[in-house]
């Protein structure tokens, strides 16, 4: 028997890619642990990748090449070799290129893995054969455009920071499930006396360790944050010499927009308390070292990135950035510190081609033309799970003249309209690098087992359809590592002082972060840009959400025990992660004459979806909760919860709009 404990990173889309050790015997990984070296994450592991063997060695893992027999979506397939697999998508693809032009081909992927090289290089394939382009923007580019309209390039602070704060607030993050390290720090700030506040549409499960909730009316938050902005200039509770220093714009602010947001008018919009809003504003105010933990929740609505905008200016008017232990985190910046279009490939591209929202893929599958998508190649994304308006993206899915490729780890909903299907490679299988998004850790691994069956990397596969195309270039040739290497190599301000031995070992390392990074304000004008004159509205101001026309705000927030789609495929967690419920407020249930633990049916007009009924205070009259996403096989009906969310984008980076739906419910009993 030969045993040995190996360096792996947590592949999946988490701000933290935990460092793991894992034991392999005889080429089979039995045992997972974290791994206690790494800088952040210190050896603690979520619920999910304790077991992490279970999910590379599931029964259910996808083995071999597979071709469509039956209809559309019926799931019947039988098993085909490599060889015929990639021959047969060549020969398809040749016939479309020549009928409709590459652009009828979409390659559509998400975040299954992480790693750099993974996650990336199919972009360099699509560039090169000139298909569509995807706008990969599901998760949070209205963040991003938030943060950066406010803060431009400037470094999000080290995570660590929040141990120093003496005042927290957890802003639509169910942390306690998503992001477990930061709330560790956040623990230890409350053992050094910090006061922590969430601020959420409902009490979601984070509510546990904190202490105060604000429940805020979905989609006003950025009407909130304006209220404690006009409090805090009312009151004098500004700090004038940063202010002068370092930002732009606050007398505009003051004079043209606060004014508005009076505590009356923001309690109107936001459904909050006068007093709980002046509290608010006084303890933010007042303490010594406030820290915003923002979440990307609130950002997927009609007004998302006006939202996280309005958010990212409040630690400006007190001067957070420059206490220890002050400031706000959305996402952590440092992906410049690998030079990506080595990956990518822009350089491939032809000549520019049509971009297609990946938050649109209903639409694109059944009413785009001009091309029409005659293919869609899926990678490591579950778009009939987690897209939004299922059934449009079904009706595209079961399109007889669409083929449909899925390169995929399991059976997935989508696997399952799939034309081909090729097995992937988990992450123990295939070689990366990882950065995070929640912390300044980077992380090469290393192939730690062999292919599970006959899966290959995405890496792989697009070396085999390149070659089977017949592109030539040198890129197309390289080895897994020397793509990393490529990545690694070069000196960038980043990866000075990492000690490149250990990296290249397989051992996590920090990037260095400048000195007075806080305070270093990487805007076009050098200052926090309270007023931005590149934006089309140099103010920030409060416009209101979509809003269907439904009695109920409907929110589909991630579990603990799943990770978007990921993790469906292991029966321990199933088993944990609650049945799909529709969480409701025991007063709108009475109205609505139902009853705690009865088959009900939300719905509005894109769909509708079954749910067993939970009746709990945590959640605010108006408001109905879901946590996590399901395989349609684990829901009661026919369709999960993304049949009722829509393809409406955001204000502005086109993201997607999942809680900016509203729906209402009946009982689901004859
Ligand atoms: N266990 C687990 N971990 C995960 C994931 C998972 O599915 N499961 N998903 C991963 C991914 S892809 C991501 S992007 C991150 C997400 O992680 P975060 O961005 O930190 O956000 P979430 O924890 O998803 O929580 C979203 C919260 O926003 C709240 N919310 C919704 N609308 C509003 C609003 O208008 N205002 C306010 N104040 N709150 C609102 C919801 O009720 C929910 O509690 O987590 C990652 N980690
Ligand atoms: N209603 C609602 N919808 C949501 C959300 C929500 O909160 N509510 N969250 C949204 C968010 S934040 C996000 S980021 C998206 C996430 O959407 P996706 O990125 O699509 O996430 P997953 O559901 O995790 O699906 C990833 C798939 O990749 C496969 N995979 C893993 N590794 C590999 C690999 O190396 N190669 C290949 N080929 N496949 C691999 C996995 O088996 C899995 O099926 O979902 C969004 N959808
Ligand atoms: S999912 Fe997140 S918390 Fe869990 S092991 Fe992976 S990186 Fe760590
Ligand atoms: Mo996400």
């Amino acid at each position: 028997m030969n045993s040995e404990v190996k360096r792996s990173v947590c592949p999946y889309d988490c701000p933290d890619a935990c460092g793991l050790l894992v034991t392999v015997v005889d080429g089979q990984a039995v045992k997972v642990t974290g791994d206690q070296e790494h800088p952040f994450t210190k050896g603690a592991l979520c619920p999910k990748m304790v077991h992490y063997e279970r999910t590379v060695h599931s029964p259910q893992r996808l083995t071999r090449p597979l071709l469509r027999i039956g209809e559309k979506g019926a799931g019947h397939f039988k098993p085909i070799s490599w060889e015929e697999g990639i021959q047969h998508i060549v020969n398809r693809w040749r016939g479309i290129i020549s009928d409709y032009t590459a652009e009828a081909i979409l390659p559509y992927s998400y975040a299954g893995t992480m790693g750099v090289v993974q996650r990336n290089c199919g972009e360099a394939f699509f560039n090169r054969l000139g298909a569509s382009r995807l706008a990969r923007t599901i998760c949070s580019s209205a963040k991003g455009y938030g943060w950066a309209s406010v803060m431009g390039k400037t470094l999000a602070p080290h995570p660590d920071e929040v141990e120093k704060s003496d005042f927290i607030l957890l802003w639509g993050t169910n942390a306690l499930a998503t992001n477990i390290h930061l709330l560790n720090k956040v623990r230890e700030a409350k053992k050094r006396g910090a006061t922590v506040w969430l601020i959420d549409t409902y009490e979601n499960p984070t509510v546990q360790i904190v202490d105060k909730v604000v429940l805020v009316r979905p989609g006003r938050d950025g009407a909130l944050a304006l209220g404690i902005m006009h409090i805090l200039a009312r009151e004098g509770w500004i700090d004038q010499p940063f202010i002068t220093r370092y930002v732009q714009g606050y007398e505009q602010l003051r004079t043209e927009v606060l004014p508005e947001y009076t505590p009356d008018r923001v309690s109107q919009i936001t459904g909050i308390e006068v007093g709980l809003i002046e509290e608010m504003a006084l303890q933010y105010g007042k303490a010594r070292a406030p820290f915003i933990a923002l979440g990307s929740g609130l950002c997927r609505y009609g007004n998302g990135a006006m939202t996280v905008r309005t958010i990212t200016c409040l630690p400006a008017l007190i001067g957070a950035w420059s206490k220890s232990g002050g400031g706000l985190l959305a996402s952590v910046s440092s992906g410049s510190a690998f030079d990506t279009s080595q990956v990518t490939r822009e350089d491939f591209l032809p000549e520019p081609t049509r971009v297609v929202n990946m938050n649109q893929l209903g639409y694109a599958l059944t009413e785009l033309s001009k091309p029409p998508i005659m293919s869609m190649y899926v990678y490591h994304s579950n778009p009939a799970v987690v897209a939004p308006d299922q059934t449009m993206v079904i009706k595209g899915l079961m399109r007889e003249n669409l083929f449909t490729v899925v390169h995929e780890r399991f059976m997935t909903d989508t696997a399952r309209y799939a034309d081909i299907i090729l097995p992937a490679t988990s992450s123990l299988e295939h070689s990366d690098i990882y950065r995070a998004y929640g912390h300044y850790g980077i992380q090469r691994a290393a192939a730690i087992i062999p292919s599970v069956g006959e899966a290959k990397s995405n890496w792989e596969v697009f070396q085999l359809l390149a070659q089977a195309m017949g592109f030539e270039e040198p890129f197309f040739a390289q080895k897994v590592d020397d793509l990393i290497n490529r990545l690694i190599d070069p000196p960038t301000p980043w990866l000075e002082g990492v000690d490149r031995v250990k990296l290249q070992a397989g051992h996590p390392v920090e990037l260095s972060l400048p000195e007075n990074y806080k305070t270093a304000f990487l805007t076009p004008s050098g200052k926090i840009e309270l007023y931005n004159p590149n934006d089309a509205e140099p103010l920030p101001h409060y416009f209101d959400p979509y809003e269907d026309d439904a009695p109920f705000y409907l929110m589909s927030s991630p579990s603990l025990y799943s990770l978007n789609s990921s993790f469906n495929e292991r029966p321990d967690l199933l088993q944990k992660k609650e049945a799909p419920c529709l969480q409701m407020h025991p007063k709108d249930a009475e109205y609505k004459k139902l009853q705690d633990g009865q088959r009900v049916i939300a719905f509005n007009e894109r769909g509708e979806v079954e749910f067993n009924l939970k009746l709990t205070t945590a959640v605010p009259q108006g408001v109905v909760v879901t946590e996590g996403l399901f395989s349609k096989e684990n829901m009661p009906g026919d369709s999960s919860v993304n049949a009722l969310t829509s393809q409406r984008l955001t204000d502005r980076a086109e993201g997607s709009t999942l809680y900016d739906v509203k729906v209402d419910v009946k009982s689901g009993e004859d």
